[in-house]
């Protein structure tokens, strides 16, 4: 069975980071084995919360696993306490990182236009180091703008689709071409399409982009579960294509059940129904 390491939070309420990458991979029959950064109460976008921070076990489960002699299939990173982690997971990274292995990283830093608590310009300047390691980037725009220097606000004041899709792909080809991954930059969502939201995927050979309807709303954890059922499709021997499409019907069929219950954004969407669309 394949492995693949989850380096990434434990968050009680949000639905995001472990608790939505454990479920996904494990129903499309890839082995989670989680290594958790940190546990919180709820993730950081509600009002109040408690957050233990375990970078410092990091370097213990990295020795652990060596002395195991296990390797992995995939690794997978996403929202990071601060840039000591950073460097905990590229020492992780240098043992376990082969040319067998898949390394996904999510640079989680913020979203809406807006970067998360943990964000500093420190921690901005080891993702660019982490990123530079991956083999696939899955940044939102936000995530995107801060990797790139592109200014979030200019790129929304465009009033053409076209223009904006251009600078998206612009951003994305930059960090292309700095780190040799494959990018999807998520959440695409251009200022004059009210209701579509895209992912623009750009390989070193390839550009692709896809759309789904959207509802206006920006649900906890959605990006958390793209990357881990690309993540999982990958492992599976899927494209990485065929991967975003499973992803997004998956998303859509999710944020549409939530969105009839008025949940709030911060709480998540109701992905654990829809699992058996990944089986
Ligand atoms: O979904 C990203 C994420 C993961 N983990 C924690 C977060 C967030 C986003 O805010 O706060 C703890």
């Amino acid at each position: 069975m394949k492995k693949v390491a989850v380096i990434q939070d434990l968050s009680s309420f949000g639905k995001c980071s472990l608790t939505a990458a454990i479920p996904v991979l494990s129903v499309m029959g890839v082995q989670a084995c989680p290594l958790p950064t940190a546990v919180l109460s709820s993730q950081t976008e509600y009002p109040s919360y408690f957050c233990e921070d375990l970078t410092r076990i990091i370097p213990a489960f990295t020795n652990e696993w060596k002395k195991l002699d296990v390797s992995f299939d995939g690794i997978q990173t996403g929202y990071i306490t601060g840039k000591e982690e950073i460097h905990h997971i590229l020492d992780f990274l240098e043992h376990f990182h082969t040319s067998e292995t898949l390394l996904l990283v999510d640079p989680v830093l913020g979203d809406k236009g807006k970067a998360y608590d943990n964000f500093d310009a420190e921690l901005l300047k080891q993702m660019k180091v982490l990123v530079a390691q991956a083999d696939i980037i899955t940044p939102n725009i936000t995530e995107c703008c801060l990797l790139t220097g592109y200014d979030y606000d200019t790129l929304h004041s465009c009033t053409s689709e076209e223009d904006y899709l251009n600078i998206v792909e612009e951003a994305g080809k930059q960090l292309q071409n700095a780190t040799g991954a494959e990018i999807i930059i998520t959440g695409v969502h251009p200022p004059s399409k009210d209701h579509s939201v895209g992912n623009l995927y750009i390989s070193e050979n390839e550009t692709y982009y896809s759309s789904v309807p959207y509802n206006g709303k920006s649900y906890s954890g959605t990006g958390d579960l793209f990357a881990s059922v690309l993540m999982g499709g990958r492992m599976r021997g899927m494209k990485t294509e065929q991967a975003i499409q499973l992803a997004e019907e998956f998303l859509v069929a999710a944020i549409e059940d939530t969105a009839l219950q008025n949940t709030p954004m911060v709480a998540g969407v109701n992905f654990e129904t829809y699992l058996r669309m990944l089986l």
